[in-house]
């Protein structure tokens, strides 16, 4: 495998003006003619290479005359011509086997359904062709199949033609009026229902809506088109975006690699991001059917009509459309919950990545398998990023910035430069230094302390920025970093006003103030302040970096109860936990948490919580739930995985003990009768009554006991049933134990013919924390269920074990304490050859080796080792090994 590097772009030597595609599909086999009209944009070009991978060649000629065998090359990775002339029409041939295809790139097979996947360089894999995102063409294609098998047959655009031929068979002609990348292209055909709407765009345009799945589900499409119609009318209103071809599907899929696909006007969709009802659904699961078809539907300009000029602006898209789709869903329900769990999410796992052996700027330098770059640093970190650029120009100049944006590069593929050049443009304010994000890998660390001198009444902080070597660079250049800041005082928030500012500077609320880091050290004086207040930092989490100040815990509690930003009430919680977590860590570490004893402060705090009636449930819950357990060993140097377990379990159990009035006054509370909304306040109120509820099966009464068996048993909704099934399955009470063997018998029993909630209940039990989960896992895999060509069934089990039950996978089994890592080397050795896109995404846990005591770091690298001999390991399985050995 060979590195491909940024510095080595050059733009193609043809165009590809129109592309003219017939694909006739029959059962073992599917025949791809393409018609391809090339135009040179440089200076004579003697080899023209052209992409295909695992294409059988049948024919191939120029202009409608055949080549000889001098005129062109053939390999594994593509069609050499020679001597092409300056404009050409090009006549391939090829067959393709779907049905063999278990890469789950280019044309394959799930289940009944056929449909294609060619983000990134997938499009290879259907016929040769110039396949990067820089060359735009005009695609008509006509698909044939049997009626019988196949009566629905659909591509990117409007139906020019469809028809009846001979032998039962039929055919549909697409014509997409919008010049797209190969990447954007899409077909299905299968048998498949659907359901239709219509969204009337702002300037009165009719767009048809459908939304195909298998017969079966056709009951649990409504949310996604409701999604849809949201998303579209957001756009419209947020960002001036309207939909521009006259239909706009979406098809659901069982075998996907990842969440959802935006092919222009034919989106392909994972079940698992389409379907929700609330019987099968969890409101978890109804979220991310919203977040998902917002994202997809917002691609259409950010991507589509605006796409990247080479794989190396990926974020470009991606990061802008991830920031987008979080802005929605903060409108659709909370902006705090919302915050809450995309920042939960980016210092659990991108921060982790980001001080790893596979770093990289949201904008990489080089890579060998961009699959492998559609990565947390990519999305996460690239949409905090555009997030930044949209606080430091504010509401009205953003959106000019990227109205500009969009009117400039309407049908260009361009670089995340042409983006950020139109938010300055707008702006006027110089972003040289702000580019260094785009570049530069790692999370800055920014210590912060402050001074208080009562006879001037000036408060002073103090912020110091420093950023780890991460492989591409071991000196960084500092950070332009925004901190969103207030102050409290003992009465409330204070006034804010820098040294230097006079009062005509300032807003009516001045309370809250962006102070801008761009110096290794900065010192921010304030003056008129009455007291030394507690500062409130990086509000909103107003930038992605890891931010210290030396807090009391009686700080801490006091943030959490009065501070005006809702995110840092949530912060200042986690703050408070970890300090007490740490201590448990050290007491364990010191030999036993025999006798340990929780800070009351923390236990008071919770039980201020639990009674506050004014504060968001949904906000309770999460400020109620303690850190995860890859949160707390973020804060490591090296991972103690036993300690920060064993702590982590004996603070739960110890808020359940002592808040266990509490607790039930909040089941109490909750009417159960409620019939199920997946609005936004019912949606808080299930997830407060079901965080009581799992702190109370630690250790249940009867009556806590029965409550739960009621709630798993008469449930008119998923998220309570699992939510039940959990606390069950996760208590380690004598009192549950039967019960909760029982409850996952009587679930699968009940669902098992919805592949979607298997999952749920596979997952459940692969994540179960109790020992030995590696012999429970194994059975899972030998279980009917279970299926190792899906990838959603690969996450459930394998990623779910290996990434969600840290316990269980570096401590193995009790006579073998590498068997989890020996686990996970098999598996993806076994996957690698059928889908290495999937296996090489299993292997992030084992990357991390050098974090982990040296017994454990020996054996996972040693796995790593093994996974690199496997004979013919695929190039996505080969980089990700390589770059962290
Ligand atoms: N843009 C899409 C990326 C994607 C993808 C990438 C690699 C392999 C399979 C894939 N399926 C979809 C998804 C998105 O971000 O919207
Ligand atoms: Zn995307």
């Amino acid at each position: 495998p060979h590195t491909i590097y940024l510095k080595d772009y050059q733009p193609p030597a043809y165009r590809i003006d129109k592309t003219e595609l017939r694909v006739d599909i029959r059962e073992q086999s599917a025949r791809v003619s393409a018609c391809l009209a090339f135009e040179r944009q440089a200076s004579a070009c003697e080899q023209l290479f052209l992409h295909g991978e695992n294409l059988e060649l049948v024919s191939v000629a120029i202009n409608d005359r055949t080549l000889a065998n001098d005129q062109y090359q053939v390999d594994e990775k593509g069609l050499t011509l020679f001597n092409p002339p300056a404009s050409f029409t090009l006549q391939t041939e090829v067959t393709v086997y779907p049905k063999q295809n278990t890469s789950l790139e280019g044309l394959y097979k799930s289940r009944s359904i056929y449909c294609t996947q060619c983000e990134a360089e997938g499009f290879r894999k259907i016929t040769y062709f110039l396949d990067r995102p820089d060359v735009m063409s005009d695609f008509t294609t006509t698909i044939i199949a049997d009626r019988a098998s196949c009566p629905v047959l659909l591509s990117n655009g409007n139906k020019i033609d469809s028809g009846t031929l001979e032998d039962g068979r039929h055919f549909a002609t697409w014509h997409d009026p919008f010049k797209k990348p190969a990447y954007l292209f899409a077909l299905v055909a299968g048998d498949l229902a659907s359901i239709q709407d219509e969204f009337v765009t702002q300037s009165g345009r009719k767009v048809a809506l459908e939304i195909f799945v298998e017969n079966k589900d056709l009951d649990k499409c409504d949310h996604a088109m409701t999604s849809l119609k949201n998303s579209m009318a957001w756009d419209e209103k947020v960002y001036g975006r309207e939909y521009d071809l006259d239909i706009f599907m979406i098809v659901a899929v069982d075998d996907f690699n990842m969440g959802a696909m935006e092919n222009k006007g034919l989106n392909i969709f994972n079940t698992s991001c389409v379907l929700a009802k609330p019987e099968t659904t969890t409101d978890v699961g109804f979220q991310r059917v919203e977040g998902v078809v917002a994202h997809e539907y917002f691609h259409n300009w950010s991507g589509n009509r605006v796409t990247c000029r080479d794989w190396f602006q990926l974020s470009l898209k991606e990061g802008f459309t991830v920031y987008r789709d979080s802005c929605f869903s903060a409108d659709m329900g909370s902006s705090t919950v919302k915050r809450v769990e995309d920042v939960s999410v980016l210092r659990a796992h991108q921060f982790a990545e980001d001080a790893g052996p596979m770093a990289h700027p949201i904008r990489p330098a080089s890579f060998i398998e961009i699959s492998n770059f559609y990565t947390i640093t990519i999305y996460e970190k690239g949409a905090e990023v555009v997030r930044m650029l949209a606080n430091l120009l504010g509401p009205d100049e953003f959106r000019k910035a990227t109205d500009l944006y969009f009117e400039r590069h309407d049908g260009q593929a361009v670089t995340t430069e042409e983006f950020v050049q139109a938010m300055a443009d707008v702006s006027g304010r110089d972003l040289t230094q702000f580019k260094r994000w785009y570049d530069q890998a790692g999370t800055p660390r920014v210590k912060v302390t402050d001074h208080y001198h009562e006879a001037s009444r000036q408060y002073s902080l103090t912020f110091s920025q420093s950023t780890p070597a991460t492989p591409e660079c071991s000196d960084k250049k500092p950070f332009h970093i925004p901190v969103a800041m207030g102050l409290l005082g003992s009465a409330g928030e204070l006034a804010l006003k820098l040294d230097g500012e006079t009062l005509d500077d300032l807003p009516e609320d001045n309370t809250q103030k962006v102070l801008e880091l761009t110096e290794p050290e900065q010192t921010f004086i304030f003056n008129d302040v009455p007291e030394h207040p507690v500062p409130s930092l990086l509000r909103g989490f107003s930038a992605p970096v890891k931010l210290s100040f030396a807090y009391s815990r009686q700080d801490l509690a006091d943030l959490m109860q009065r501070d005006s930003d809702g995110f840092n009430r949530w912060e200042a919680s986690q703050n408070l936990a970890l300090a007490v977590l740490d201590d448990a860590i050290r007491a364990f570490r010191q030999g036993s948490l025999e006798g340990f004893t929780v800070d009351p402060l923390l236990i008071d705090s919770y039980r201020q919580l639990l009674g506050d009636e004014q504060l968001d449930q949904a906000m309770v819950a999460l400020m109620l739930t303690l850190p995860s357990q890859d949160y707390i060993a973020e804060q490591y140097e090296e991972v103690d995985v036993e300690a920060i377990y064993s702590a982590r379990r004996l603070l739960t159990k110890t808020i359940a003990a002592e808040l266990v009035e509490a607790l039930r006054a909040r089941l109490t509370a909750y009417d159960n009768r409620k019939p199920y909304s997946a609005e936004a306040d019912s949606i808080a109120a299930r997830s407060l009554k079901n965080t009581a509820l799992a702190y109370l099966m630690q250790d249940p009464s009867q009556s806590d006991l029965d409550y739960c068996l009621a709630q798993f048993n008469n449930a008119n909704n998923m998220t309570d049933e699992v939510a039940a099934l959990s606390a069950l399955v996760y208590s380690e009470s004598p009192l549950v134990s039967e019960h909760a063997e029982a409850a996952l018998a009587a679930f699968y029993q009940k669902w098992q013919d919805e592949a979607l909630v298997v999952n749920q209940w596979l997952s459940l039990q692969a994540r179960d924390p109790r020992p030995n989960a590696l012999l429970r896992v194994s059975a899972l895999l030998q279980h009917p269920a279970y299926d190792g060509a899906n990838p959603n069934k690969i996450r459930a089990v394998i990623g779910a074990f290996c990434m969600g039950n840290p316990i269980n996978f570096h401590t193995g089994l009790l006579d073998d304490p590498s068997a989890g890592y020996r686990f996970l080397a098999d598996q993806v050795i076994a996957l690698d050859a059928k889908n290495p896109q999937i296996a090489a995404r299993l292997i992030t846990p084992l990357t991390r080796w050098r974090r982990y005591t040296p017994a454990r770091a020996r054996a996972m690298r040693a796995e790593l080792e093994r996974i690199k001999a496997a004979p013919e390991l695929s190039g996505d399985s080969y980089e990700i090994v390589t770059k962290s050995l």
